[in-house]
């Protein structure tokens, strides 16, 4: 059913967004080169083009600070309409802050996934040698700078770091900070996607405040930690950076290198993890807001990251899928809503269909919870959310996300990840375990 028409559009997208030594995310809305996205570009670019992937992920670590932190943006120098440009972080005020201009913030770590996944499939030890020092950095950056409360847990401190940007999860905490003196701006954003489908002016002044205020610490890691006013342990980020130090792990193991320092990472993610995120009466994972002291009782689709990682036991598997997943008020297409899977339940009453991270099905959400499920062994509800995946794109194009009620688009079009994640979906091989 899915055509190598399918495919060779996908590649014609990540070649078209292609400047040459980065891919954008969408064209005209996103035109640097941003981490996450860039992950999964490396992805979709191996199935046909190995040596453009490696050099992807060379030029995102270009970005990398000299304390290990990888930004969630690199700007390489070049100069867009976009909110914020590389200016306004004034990142110069670090002195870890590298020569590429770049963001002063990170995103969720799925390069080592990434790159393990890779290297399974097309051996790469000589790559693999030369990227771990940086991936085990990062990692390591992670483990010390954000590990707020000593539980091995980290902490995000700006929504832009959960790349989940405008998910409800956030609203009650943007609404709760108060923003003085915010720095005069103008959104690209707006420009080039209907208002409709974009966070609210309100929740885009906390970001840019936000941004103010880490500007203003300089950065230093513990200054953030101490003031910022966001400072939230999110599911889905720790879920990813679990599943990405198993991952580092296989790397550090093929290489011959020592493994003790990771093994702790995990052990105590691992003994922290359900304390903190599970809620047993509502068989749910929360996150949990670190300046209030309290979880962030919201049902967004991050709820089933845990399954990506391995982290959920069978009893919390059954719970998720058959409470939620399957449920018709909240996650499973039925009625008027036809497509898996929305980003927020649909019994929330923040969802919305076509706003940003609000309500709409996002590919690499999808993904995720194909990737978990298959790693539970739920291979045809697994085989449902792919092929639908994949219906969704031959329909509509490469968009950003889509309205799960009609299936037609949203946002950014000729979207990099979607075209890396159609190809990825469309391969079987991707159902082998890593070994
Ligand atoms: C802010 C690039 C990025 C993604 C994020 C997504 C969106 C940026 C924005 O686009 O965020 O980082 O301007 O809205 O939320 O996940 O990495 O595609």
């Amino acid at each position: 059913m899915f055509t190598a028409s399918l495919m060779e559009r996908a590649i014609s997208v990540l070649r078209s967004n292609d400047t040459g030594f980065f891919t954008k995310p969408g064209p005209n809305q996103y035109p640097h080169q941003w981490n996450w996205d860039s992950a999964l570009i490396a992805l979709g670019l191996s199935h046909f083009d190995l040596p453009r992937a490696q050099l992807e992920i060379r030029s995102l670590l270009s970005g990398q600070w000299q304390d290990g932190m990888l930004p969630h943006v690199v700007y390489h120098h070049t100069t867009s309409d976009y909110f914020p440009p590389a200016s306004f972080w004034q990142i110069e005020n670090s002195p870890h802050a590298p020569d590429n201009p770049t963001s002063g913030i990170t995103q969720p770590p799925l390069l080592a996934t990434v790159i393990r996944r890779m290297h399974s499939r097309l051996p790469m030890p000589d790559f693999v040698q030369e990227v771990y020092p940086a991936l085990l950095d990062w990692h390591r950056w992670l483990h010390t700078a954000r590990n707020a409360d000593g539980s091995g847990l980290v902490g995000i401190i700006h929504p832009w770091e959960s790349g989940t940007d405008d998910s409800p999860r956030w609203l009650d905490l943007l609404a709760a900070i108060q923003p003085e003196n915010i720095p005069e701006f103008r959104r690209g954003d707006t420009r080039y996607v209907p208002a409709i489908e974009r966070p609210h002016r309100a929740e885009y002044e906390r970001f840019i405040h936000l941004i103010d205020v880490f500007r203003k610490l300089n950065y230093a890691p513990a200054e953030l930690l101490a003031h910022s006013p966001f400072l939230v342990q999110d599911v889905l980020f720790n879920a990813i950076l679990f599943r990405a130090d198993e991952d580092l792990r296989a790397l550090a193991a093929s290489l011959g290198q020592p493994t003790a320092e990771i093994d702790g990472w995990l052990s105590k993610m691992r003994l922290n993890f359900d304390a903190r995120f599970w809620n047993g009466t509502n068989g749910l994972y929360y996150d949990y807001d670190l300046r209030a002291g309290e979880p962030i009782q919201v049902n967004t689709a991050a709820t089933f990251l845990p399954l990506f990682a391995g982290l959920a036991t069978t009893k919390q598997l059954q719970r998720l899928v058959e409470e939620h997943l399957l449920n018709p008020r909240e996650y499973a297409a039925s009625g008027e809503v036809r497509h898996w899977v929305t980003t927020t339940a649909r019994a929330e009453p923040t969802w919305e269909s076509r706003r940003y991270w609000r309500g709409p099905v996002w590919i690499i959400m999808n993904w995720f919870l194909i990737e978990g499920l298959q790693r539970y062994a739920y291979n045809k509800l697994a085989e449902i959310i792919r092929q639908d995946t994949l219906g969704l794109i031959e329909a509509a194009g490469f968009r950003e996300y889509y309205d799960a009620r009609d299936g037609s688009g949203c946002g950014s079009e000729n979207f990099s990840w979607t075209a890396a994640l159609a190809l990825e979906l469309s391969d079987r091989s991707m159902e082998e375990n890593e070994s």
